[in-house]
């Protein structure tokens, strides 16, 4: 039985918004959703949390513009899902638009488990990378990075995943690390990655790379960090919504890369319209099949794709991937339902089933006792 439920309005919160300014049916429904004053509402990039309180950044920073300087090549190591594949491609794209020598590998599950794991460390060994970059993974990878050292490959982190007793031997950006005093704690993977490269553009800046030339735009990124954040289901604090509203703003005018455009193409979707429900049920969903049934580099080459035909024959691709999943999600969650004790199933939520949203409405549909 479905319940109303009516959302507590903080008083105190709707009578300041009045009071700057807005009506009272509008203070009504940002107080309703947690915002306390109109400065929660400026969507502006200059209104984004500065980068320098996140432990690590600046000496992350200094040591991939060295990197840079000296023509060291890099590897991206990435996580399988929508996440971990946007955050692949701004790494790779930021880090070579900022000047780097850089490539990714992203494992497949199956075989080399989650994580910077030593089977990973291998592998990414026979393309003699100097530097591993992990994105949305690598906080618990102890041994992966115990077998780079001994191999003499240095490992940049950045995650955003809690963090376990033991932080691996590496430099670390992390945002739940402890210890980081950086005020929001709720960024993706692909998030942490983009606050990494504003802190190596800045560190570039200041060594005089830019000098009397334009800076590269890294606000061209920000579509893939909108399509990350809403597909990880992270909170939308204010941090990530500006995140999210400007790349939604690119997408709307048609400014995205053109794997985002080709996925919002095959899945029928307007993208002068993009909004969240976009992101997190038709583009996400497509691009997380590819990591659960078969390899997630050809969401990631998508997303890097060059031109409009590539873009598109790889996004038909993932649109392929994503109706056979569909099948098997299915038949998977209907048979874990059926052992649930029915106590469980009286209350139960629906099974958490990252990043891919659409099954979660499914589940909502299955019978229940
Ligand atoms: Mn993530």
């Amino acid at each position: 039985m479905s319940r109303i439920v009516t959302r507590t309005i903080p008083d105190q919160h709707h009578a300041t918004l009045v009071a700057q300014g807005l009506s009272p049916l509008m203070a009504r429904l940002y107080a309703a959703r947690g915002i306390a004053g109109s400065d929660e509402l400026d969507y502006s990039l200059k209104a984004l949390l500065p980068y320098h309180s996140m432990k690590n950044i600046t000496a992350m920073a200094s040591r991939l513009a060295d990197a840079i300087a000296t023509g060291q090549r890099m590897l991206v190591v990435a996580d399988y899902d929508a996440d971990g594949a946007t955050a692949c491609s701004v790494a790779v794209k930021g880090l070579s638009m900022l000047g780097g020598k850089v490539d990714f590998i992203v494992p497949n599950r199956f075989e080399y488990g989650y994580g910077l794991t030593p089977e990973i460390v291998d592998l990414a060994a026979q393309s003699k990378p100097d530097i591993i970059v992990t994105v949305d993974n690598g906080i618990a990878s102890v041994a992966g990075v115990e077998r780079a050292r001994a191999l003499g490959i240095e490992v940049l982190i950045t995650d955003h995943h809690l963090p376990g007793d033991t932080l691996p031997q590496a430099l670390i950006v992390n945002p739940n690390q402890p210890g980081c005093e950086f005020p929001s704690k709720h960024l993706a993977g692909v998030g942490v990655m983009f606050y990494v490269l504003l802190a190596l553009r800045a560190e570039q800046r200041q060594r005089g790379i830019y000098a009397g030339r334009t800076e590269p735009n890294l606000g061209e990124l920000l579509d893939y960090v909108a399509l990350g954040t809403v597909a990880d289901v992270v909170r939308l604090d204010q941090n990530n919504r500006i995140l999210v509203e400007n790349g939604l703003r690119r997408m709307r005018s048609g400014r995205m890369v053109p794997g985002i455009a080709a996925l919002f193409r095959i899945a029928g979707r307007a993208h002068y319209k993009a909004n969240t429900f976009d992101l997190g049920f038709t583009l996400g969903p497509r691009l997380n099949a590819a990591g659960r049934l078969d390899d997630m580099s050809l969401g990631i080459a998508c997303l890097l794709s060059g031109t409009e035909n590539q873009a598109m024959t790889l996004a038909q691709e993932l649109d392929r991937l994503n109706r056979e999943r569909g099948s098997s999600s299915m038949a998977c969650r209907t048979k874990r339902w059926r052992y649930c004790p029915a106590s469980t199933r009286q209350t139960a939520t629906p099974l958490p089933c990252t990043g891919m949203t659409g099954t979660r409405v499914l589940s909502a549909l299955l019978p229940r006792a």
